[in-house]
């Protein structure tokens, strides 16, 4: 389907693909990595979907009352490793966001597998200090080793609590180890299960008050109900909807002060385009509640 010289298109279409890289305060890192998948596979494709949806939808965002690309959002060429091993992957995306972070961008990097996020993070951390990092995802994800390899998509979540401190949010699938992990005397990794989100009235509070005051947010696309979001590796029942997604986001950026974040896991469908456009939407919405959001509350 979007397989057509995909990165010809920039993300946010003909207006925003004029920004120049000096310019543009946001740039878009493509990572089409699928080196690990378990399930289903296609995450190559993700970024190319994203990219091309983001090309027909409208650029002024009738939430904010902004058109939110004016503030410059450059898209990079893919980092197209597909051959490579994830540890090469993952040291390329570092590179790449490290040169970005000292050039003052604002990086969003979007897969491809989970996995493409430990490179971004690790350079995000670098750079900013002290901050947390916040994963929107169905699963844990916190095995030391899967399938041979530290870098399997089923051990991000570990990863990732070795960079900075974690807190996870619409968790609804854990593994033995996972629990054994979280569990464990050591640990200060925070969850927010799905079940907490319904059950329990102080949820918002308890992921505010576990995220310190820079936040680099994370998003796994099986985090929300796979009845809007069926495009991903490993679906989970009973997931997020759009708005919560959004009050979720809202609340974060309110409070926090966000310094990154990625969108990773989409798998398109043949014949089903709704959830590349919620992926490209997610992401505008996202940048305008950073850029815009802030200081012109409605
Ligand atoms: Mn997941």
């Amino acid at each position: 389907m979007f397989n057509k010289n995909p990165y010809i298109v920039k993300y946010g279409g003909g207006d925003s693909s004029a920004v120049d890289l000096e310019k543009a305060k946001v740039v878009v890192v493509p990572v089409p990595y699928e080196g690990t998948v378990t399930y289903r596979q296609g995450t190559r494709n993700g970024p190319s979907a994203i990219i091309e949806a983001s090309s027909n939808m409208e650029l002024f965002d009738e939430e904010l009352n902004v058109e939110t690309h004016k503030m410059g959002i450059y898209t990079l060429p893919p980092i197209d490793l597909s051959n490579a091993s994830p540890e090469n992957m993952v040291s390329a995306v570092y590179k790449t966001v490290k040169d970005l972070m000292s050039g003052g961008k604002f990086p969003v990097v979007i897969g491809g597998e989970h996995t493409v996020s430990i490179g971004a993070i690790k350079a995000v951390k670098e750079s900013v200090g002290e901050m947390s990092v916040l994963q929107l995802d169905a699963h844990s994800d916190l095995r030391n080793e899967y399938g041979g390899t530290k870098f399997n998509h089923a051990c991000v979540g570990r990863r990732l609590q070795e960079i900075a401190p974690l807190t996870q949010v619409g968790i609804r699938s854990v593994s033995r180890e996972d629990k054994e992990f979280l569990d464990g005397p050591n640990n200060i990794t925070r969850v927010v299960s799905a079940y907490d989100i319904l059950n329990d009235s102080l949820w918002d509070r308890k992921m505010q008050d576990a995220l310190k005051d820079k936040v680099y947010i994370t998003i796994d696309l099986d985090v929300f109900d796979v009845s809007i979001m069926p495009a991903v590796g490993t679906p989970e029942p009973g997931g997020l909807g759009w708005y919560l997604m959004l009050d979720i986001l809202k609340l974060v950026v309110q409070s926090k002060e966000i310094v990154g974040f990625d969108v990773v896991e989409l798998s398109p469908l043949d014949g089903n385009v709704a959830p590349d456009f919620l992926a490209s939407k997610l992401i505008y919405r996202l940048l305008g509640y950073i850029f815009y959001g802030k200081s012109k509350k409605k």
